[in-house]
């Protein structure tokens, strides 16, 4: 039943029951209103209370029902919220736990608002590219006024119950029973006869505010679309009457709801629950719960990690063999605390309560009584092996071992291994404390307990999860190589990296490809290069050259002040004619005649170049789903999310026309550019990378794609 009825002494308690997260879907709407119906029928009820089941009010309206249309004779929840308006009975809403979106507009219809000491309200339409659509841009700032409505309408972000008070959107906390003491204080407003409803108050225009919110939006084709439209929306409140700023709100709405920009974050919002979702990890797989992490490596990772870990509440002990390195690496935990705590996003006391749960030391034997070990020692396969080897001997039988690597094969690191189940890789972006994304790849032998803990870990620290299958580079890397070995292309056909960076940063990522590299620094590819041809490991196409030149005259990047660009003291990056001058050579020296490029086939080029290895990726079920892939590519390269993803990207883009300029590439540029089989496939069905669950891609399971799926 989505909506429990029951009377108590004249006020009918309505509590919204549709698990997990009571969202206002079709039924529950339904039922809201014949239960409205009722109450105002029946003459023994005085006023009505409405409440959540589940520990929660509601996570909104049902987000799976936007751009479908509702069965016939489903009411919108507008219409629910105009009738509790409209009633002659007063209403008070009981908060108990997250009142989001929907859940908050709903409350905001109501005479009183009662919430418990652990509610907490958000108006977050704007992650989904939309805006708050049932009243809450106009009953908002008539609560809180039009600077505070701004600032939680814009930011999306919980407002908790002390602050919610102090704002006026709660009417007070109630410690106790708080369905007991709604009930009595439905009673007394009914008693005081008249409804005080905030759409009869008026607002403050407060023109700074808006001028002052409307300076820090993003540009509207920039993914600020649904900032501009909020703002819009919010200032009707000031300039129209209550009901033409609904309607007002509402023609807003419906155009951020078309828009490619929502489309692209509601995918967002599905498929970063979605990789959290991983075949061979059924639910109620054991885990081994994480309380103390060992993290061996004091490097920029390995403090990164640290700190990330107990940013998470994990107590971490850092090991790091040589004690002047080690004292490097506590040091530089300190100043990053320090750099948080000057910015205020952590108080002193939260730094030292951080610092505090850390502890710093040259031996392994820290390792013994960890439940999970990450090492980040230097990527390279024989100093992991020997790690790890020596970790066989210390951890607990139900330790966790992960390594950080980024490119390194998982089955190698823990070949000949007796711990090779619970050996997984755990990779984490730079810095770690920041990126968001958490690559967690299983190796072939890595077990459910190992995959299931990571996962946990994930939620518990606020990383965002892919799974990968250990291949070269995972998902992410293994995207991101043929992505620069394209911006080297680029360049060596004729475009300047400042060109490519452009573009990139035009379509939306916030730092161009050779702006990262610097960032980044450009030894970390030289030095993968290099190990691969130590290794014999040809790339299957050729590498560019420029950044291994670049790399030879001592220009990493930002970090020894030149690089691609140099930089000056405020590390702003300048094109460097020596830079060109090089590029110039390097054509001249491959006999390649150089042309001038435009800038939708760099667009083409770099984002075709990562769809075409992403579809590969799927077909081999290095990712479960396109969806995994879009996430990865968001969170841990900044991909625009208001693009959706790569994957995403491509099917906006559609896959026929996909496919088409993959072939004319590969005519042009060579064989590596053919369409992988998968986009052959869905395009010629016209289908889309969103047709697609999980591991549906493999094509014709081969062998080893299933046995890797029943593993
Ligand atoms: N609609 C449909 N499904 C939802 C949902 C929603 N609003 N919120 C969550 N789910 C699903 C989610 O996909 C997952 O499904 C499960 O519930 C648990 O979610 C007119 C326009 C509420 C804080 O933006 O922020 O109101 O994967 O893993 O960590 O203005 O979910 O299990 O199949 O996130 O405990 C505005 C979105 C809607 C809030 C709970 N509301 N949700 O977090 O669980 S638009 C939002 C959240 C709107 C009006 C408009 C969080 C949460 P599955 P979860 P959680």
């Amino acid at each position: 039943m989505p909506v429990h009825r029951s009377l108590r002494d004249g006020v009918l308690v309505l509590e919204l029951d549709n698990p997990p997260v009571n969202a206002m879907s079709p039924d529950v709407l339904s039922a809201l209103l014949a239960a409205i119906d009722e109450g105002e029928a029946d003459t023994t009820v005085c006023a009505f209370v409405l409440a959540g089941r589940n520990g929660i009010f509601t996570g909104g309206a049902d987000i799976r029902w936007f751009g479908k249309a509702p069965p016939p004779g489903t009411p919108l929840l507008p219409e629910v919220i105009a009738r509790i308006e409209a009633s002659p009975k007063p209403w008070v809403v009981a908060l108990d736990g997250t009142a989001f979106g929907g859940g908050l507009e709903i409350s905001l219809a109501c005479d009183r608002r009662l919430g418990s000491p652990r509610a907490r309200v958000a108006l977050p339409e704007i992650n989904l590219g939309l805006l708050p659509g049932a009243g809450g841009t106009q009953r908002l700032p008539r609560a809180t006024g039009c600077a505070a409505a701004l600032r939680i309408i814009l930011s999306g972000a919980p407002v908790k119950a002390p602050e919610a008070l102090e704002l006026g959107i709660l009417d007070g906390i109630e410690n106790g029973d708080l369905l007991a003491a709604a009930c009595a204080l439905a009673k007394s407003t009914a008693s005081n006869g008249a409804r005080t409803l905030l759409s009869a108050q008026p607002v403050d225009p407060e023109p700074a505010a808006f001028a002052a919110a409307r300076a820090q939006l993003a540009p509207a084709e920039r993914g600020g679309l649904a900032g501009h439209r909020c703002v819009d929306a919010i200032e009707a409140s000031t300039r129209l009457p209550f009901e033409a700023g609904l309607q007002r709100e509402r023609e807003l709405f419906i155009e951020l709801l078309g828009s490619e920009q929502s489309k692209s974050r509601i995918h967002v919002f599905f498929s970063e629950r979605e990789a959290a979702k991983v075949p061979e990890v059924p639910a109620g797989t054991p885990v081994t719960p994480v309380r103390t992490v060992c993290v061996i490596g004091a490097g920029t990772m390995g403090t990164g990690i640290a700190m990330a870990l107990a940013n998470g509440g994990l107590t971490v002990r850092v090991v790091e063999t040589q004690d002047e390195a080690l004292s490097r690496g506590r040091a530089l935990i300190e100043k990053n605390y320090a750099a948080s705590a000057r910015k205020g996003r952590f108080s002193e006391a939260g730094v030292a309560e951080r610092l505090g749960r850390m502890s710093f030391g040259t031996s392994l034997d820290a390792a013994a009584e960890a439940d999970l070990v990450i090492e980040a020692v230097f990527e390279e396969l024989d100093i992991k092996r020997d790690v790890f080897a020596q970790l066989e001997r210390i951890c607990r039988p139900d330790a966790i071992l992960a390594s950080n690597t980024s490119t390194l094969d998982i089955d190698a690191i823990a070949q000949g291994s007796s711990r090779a189940a619970d050996i997984i890789g755990l990779h984490f972006f730079s810095p770690a404390n920041v990126m968001r994304l958490l690559e967690i790849v299983r190796g072939s032998a890595t077990s459910a307990r190992a995959i299931a803990t990571s996962l946990a870990l994930a939620k518990t620290i606020g990383k965002v999860a892919v799974v990968a299958r250990t291949c070269d580079g995972f998902i992410a890397n293994r995207m991101l190589a043929p992505y620069g070995r394209e911006t080297m292309s680029l360049v060596e056909e004729g475009a300047l990296p400042q060109d490519v960076d452009r573009v990139m940063e035009r379509f939306g990522f916030p730092m161009g490809p050779f702006r990262m590299y610097d960032l980044a620094g450009l030894d970390v590819g030289w030095r993968i290069r290099k190990r691969r041809l130590a290794e014999g490991k040809l790339a299957a196409v050729r590498d560019s050259e420029i950044g291994d030149r670049l790399c030879e005259l001592g220009r990493f990047g930002q970090k020894t002040g030149a690089g691609v660009y140099r930089y000056d003291e405020n590390r702003t990056p300048q094109p460097d004619p020596e830079v060109e001058a090089l590029i110039f050579a390097e054509s001249a020296r491959l006999g390649i005649a150089r042309r001038a490029i435009s800038d939708d086939e760099i667009l083409t080029r770099c984002m075709l170049a990562v769809v075409n290895e992403g579809a590969k990726a799927l077909e081999d079920g290095t990712a479960i789903r396109p969806g995994d892939i879009d996430i990865a590519w968001i969170y841990g390269f900044a991909f625009p999310a208001y693009r959706g993803g790569p994957m995403h990207y491509a099917d906006f883009l559609g896959l026929s026309k996909v496919r088409d300029e993959l072939t004319r590439l590969s005519e042009r540029h060579g064989a590596h550019w053919r369409p992988a089989e998968l986009i052959e496939r869905l395009a010629g069905r016209n289908g889309k990378f969103a047709d697609l669950g999980a591991y549906e891609a493999l094509a014709e399971p081969t062998g080893a794609a299933m046995a890797g799926r029943e593993r």
